[in-house]
């Protein structure tokens, strides 16, 4: 249970109190039964409050950059007053553990800076959880007025393309290999990509990173696009020197300005998409949490192994049970 109410939380977040802000985000990570139905009152409370952040998605291998990029990304936004936060989307930090020290260190200047918000990954939730924390901290974010939203992810799986399901712009990071192949660019991901930046374009790695930049230009120009009348861009860029983010910069600041319609547009489709998606959770969490679901399962399992079924059948006995326990037909 949470300590605080819900105009606690409300009146908290808007206020732009990041201690508070930190709770909120919490308090949609739980699972608890009586903090899910406070979280959802926090949130239809604050949704009139939400929506006015740049929303950007970044994904990349591990090790790609994305934490040091958006440390001096992000420091470059502060210096010039702006608010900034950034979540973290890790389904791989359950298993490595790894990646929440990370953040904390490569996102040091961040982390310390007052008008900064930087949540970890949340662990023990399952993707889909995870989706609909981050949108829910996203909105929480935005209420409290912080006004460039990054969202950081790992390229594996399928997280980024539940980020991308959220956000208005995405980037993708690569890093020129020892080979000169490209890393962390699966061909599905193209087509999600409003850029790509060939990361870690300084010292030895330089002139790879043209090099792949021309080649990733090329295979780009063929990909399907989301959107239509916006052409994915290649660029190259150096957290360490700095080089290349002027251009970063510009390139994200000219999507906004020109795509306004387009992202509202596509933030409606992300709404709807949203519902869909939550509701698909729902069905299927109280579905395998069903205890006659359960029993029946077991039994089909038997069934199966020997031979006296088949999976299909036993999976259309499950739901025909389940439909017919939790969605009565009604009577006349
Ligand atoms: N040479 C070079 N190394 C970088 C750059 N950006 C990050 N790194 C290093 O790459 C490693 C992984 O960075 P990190 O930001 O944690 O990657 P993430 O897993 O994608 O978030 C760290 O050792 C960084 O110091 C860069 O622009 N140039
Ligand atoms: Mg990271």
């Amino acid at each position: 249970m949470s300590a605080l109410s819900v105009s606690q939380h409300v009146d908290g977040v808007i206020a732009r109190d990041r201690a508070i802000v930190a709770k909120t985000v919490t308090l949609v990570e739980s699972t608890n039964e009586a903090d899910r139905h406070a979280a959802r009152e926090v949130m239809r409370a604050l949704a009139p409050h939400s929506g006015n952040a740049r929303r950007i998605g970044v994904t990349g291998v591990p090790g790609a950059g994305k934490s040091t990029l958006l440390d001096a990304w992000g420091k470059r936004l502060l210096d010039t007053g702006a608010r900034v936060a950034v979540l973290a989307v890790d389904p791989t930090s359950v298993v490595s553990g790894g990646s929440i020290l990370g953040d904390k260190t490569r996102m040091s200047y961040l982390s310390a800076h007052p008008n900064a918000f930087v949540r970890p990954s949340p662990s023990g939730l399952a993707l889909g959880g995870v989706a609909r924390r981050t949108r829910e901290a996203m909105l929480i974010c935005e209420a409290a007025g912080y006004e460039w939203m990054f969202v950081e992810t790992v390229g594996v799986g399928q997280s980024e393309v539940a980020v991308s399901e959220m956000v208005d712009f995405f980037l993708v990071l690569a890093i020129a290999g020892a080979g000169d192949e490209l890393q962390g660019i699966k061909r599905g991901i193209f087509e999600l990509a409003d850029a790509v930046l060939v990361h870690k374009s300084d010292g030895d790695n330089r002139a790879r990173a043209q090099v792949a930049r021309a080649e990733l230009q090329a295979a780009l120009r063929y990909a399907p696009r989301r959107n239509a009348r916006w052409n994915a861009q290649v660029m190259t860029a150096s957290s360490l020197t700095g080089e290349g983010l002027d251009e970063l910069e510009a390139l994200v600041g000219r999507f906004f300005l020109e795509q306004a319609d387009w992202i509202d547009e596509q933030r409606k489709r992300q709404l709807t998409l949203s519902m869909w998606r939550t509701a698909e959770q729902q069905l299927i969490s109280s579905f395998r949490s069903d205890a006659a679901t359960t029993e029946l399962a077991s039994e089909l399992s038997l069934a199966l192994q020997a031979r006296e079924t088949s999976p299909e059948e036993a999976a259309a006995l499950l739901c025909a049970r389940w439909i017919a326990a939790n969605l009565p037909v009604p009577k006349k």
